[in-house]
């Protein structure tokens, strides 16, 4: 079988730093667009002839189409094996688990996330290294770099296989196992959790509610929460995996999951509900009228993982995303384990996780996940809660509670800016880094500010810098305001504007989380003039 070598031009587009590429599914089936990308990952690795390359993704609009490119263009190229999902499924953090199983080279995980799909919505794609996790900047800027010098993809000229079921085919000389997307996924899960307390719980009456988003985490729910550890059935919704997500953005927060949030502020709510994503790696906890902001649920995992078989010789330590709040530090303290701050995305975790530095990671997005994998996990995060609940006997309300009791309660919010224009945009961030340093000491009504920079990285294990990763300032008493612009949006740019508040009296926890947040959301547009700047008088999503 000869070997193609198809002429191409480079590509536009990819944002240097970024661990993948998000665009619309237009862009992607541009002709060579795809091809061009993924060649240029293989150009920028070497020594994986004969091994072994990880395929699958969240089953949204075209990435049929993309799989049967990659496995024709992996072969080429010299794998030695691909396993992929079937039907093309896998999920981000099934995919990070599989790879490290199977001592793969690395991996090619098809998604945009959260974002929607469909033929006008968007699609991705990223590269995953050895460990499972999303490859670090210096891999990023090689690939960056190989896509704006490519002239040519390799690739066979052969039928597209049968992946709807699990079994061996080869293209040429490269094996391609078609494998079961869950099977690794959920041993993994059954030695990390206590599976026979769980049941006992459900069994005793506990109901759940989870919603997979007409996303990726479906087929793995089923099995799991209904068909393992014995939910009644229907207990999972929006359970098949559709290419458009039922036009839906399969974003778990309390404005995309509308539906779950109706179910569980409603009458009969359910004990315990959560939703997943696009790829499954996010989730959203939440008790019966009962919102836990993933912050919160940092900080409560941290402070009960030693609850789970998995983590029953305590943490080593636990890491969060900058933006994300200081919850899980105050239990960081209690537990005198360390407390590390990264810039925002999963790729930061990788070397603390290595390194046995952290345990858990989270981040305010509604991403937490730990050291069992390279990727956040929407379900083993529902997995941890449920095995929490069996344990405890209590309610997540009296949990959530019980836990601002003694730890203090950091009421917290996110704001979005979306589709702001680049020039706006990029007007704020300039103003912001020109007047970060002079804001120390200064005075806003009650607040007056401690610190204030451009938050740098110093990676404590490779010493690596990551600089302008978001604007920090933080008041006395623990107050915060955080503003990044957004790496992941496709369409102009996004300003997220984070807030957090501290609170330690118990008498104070039942306030209205804006009214509490109003006067430094007021002091953030006052310093970055946020209205002014991009002409909006509110943000478009608050979660
Ligand atoms: C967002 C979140 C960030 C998360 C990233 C990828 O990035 O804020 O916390 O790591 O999405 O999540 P940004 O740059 O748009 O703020 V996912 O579920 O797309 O893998
Ligand atoms: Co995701």
């Amino acid at each position: 079988m000869q070997v193609q070598t198809v002429p191409t031009t480079p590509i536009e587009g990819q944002k240097p730093g970024t661990s993948g590429l998000r665009k619309k599914v237009a862009v992607f089936q541009g002709a060579g667009y795809l091809e061009n990308f993924v060649q240029s990952v293989f150009d920028a690795l070497d020594g994986f002839a004969g091994q072994t390359l990880v395929v699958g993704g969240d089953g949204r609009f075209h990435n049929d189409v993309a799989i049967q490119k990659i496995l024709k263009m992996a072969a080429a190229n010299g794998f030695g094996r691909v396993l992929v999902g079937r039907a093309g499924l896998l999920s981000t953090p099934a995919a990070s688990c599989v790879i490290r199983k199977h001592r793969a080279y690395g991996g090619l995980i098809l998604s945009a996330s959260h974002n929607p799909g469909g033929p006008d919505g968007d699609f991705g794609i990223k590269y995953n290294i050895a460990n499972g996790g999303p490859a670090p900047e210096a891999v990023t800027e090689a690939i960056f770099a190989r896509t704006r010098t490519i002239s040519r993809y390799l690739t066979l000229d052969v039928p597209d296989l049968d992946l709807s079921r699990l079994g061996l085919a080869m293209i040429g000389q490269t094996r391609i196992e078609v494998i079961d997307p869950i099977a690794d996924y959920l041993e993994l899960m059954q030695r990390l959790f206590d599976f026979d307390r769980i049941r006992e719980l459900i069994g005793s009456g506990f109901r759940l509610r989870f919603d997979a988003m007409s996303a990726v985490t479906g087929p793995y729910a089923h099995a799991i929460f209904e068909q393992t550890l014995g939910a009644a059935s229907g207990s999972v919704i929006n359970g098949t995996p559709l290419p458009d997500f039922g036009g839906h953005h399969p974003d778990p927060n309390p404005v995309h999951a509308a539906e779950l949030m109706a179910i569980m502020t409603g009458a009969d709510a359910p004990d315990f509900g959560a939703a997943s994503d696009g790829d499954g790696d996010r989730n959203l906890i939440v008790g019966p009228g009962l919102f836990v902001t993933p912050s919160d649920s940092l900080a409560i995992l941290t402070a009960n993982a030693h609850l789970a078989p998995g983590y029953q010789d305590g943490v080593a330590g636990v890491a969060r995303s900058m933006p994300t709040s200081r919850a899980a530090d105050r239990v960081a303290e209690a537990l005198g384990v360390g407390l590390y701050e990264t810039p925002t995305g999963w790729k930061f975790f990788g070397n603390l996780l290595d390194a046995g530095l952290a345990t858990l990671c989270g981040e305010e997005s509604a991403g937490t996940g730990s050291s069992h994998v390279r990727e956040k996990d929407g379900i083993w995060a529902v997995l941890l809660w449920l095995n929490i609940l069996a344990v405890r006997r209590q309610s997540v309300v009296e949990i959530v509670h019980g836990h601002w009791a003694k730890y203090g309660r950091h009421y917290y919010s996110r704001h979005d800016y979306e589709g702001i224009e680049l020039g706006a945009a990029d007007a704020l961030t300039s103003h912001l880094r020109g007047v970060v340093d002079t804001l120390r000491g200064q005075r806003f009504g009650d607040y007056r500010v401690e610190q204030a920079d451009d938050f740098r990285y110093l990676d404590p294990v490779d010493g690596s810098q990551s600089a302008r990763q978001g604007i920090r300032i933080q008041f006395e008493g623990g107050a915060r305001i955080v503003m990044r612009l957004s790496g992941t949006g496709t369409e102009g740019a996004t300003l997220r504007l984070y807030l957090e508040q501290p609170e330690p009296d118990p008498g104070r926890h039942g306030l209205d989380v804006q009214t509490v947040l109003a006067p430094l959301a007021a002091i953030a547009d006052q310093i970055a003039g946020i209205r002014q700047r991009t002409g909006r008088t509110e943000p478009s999503v608050i979660t």
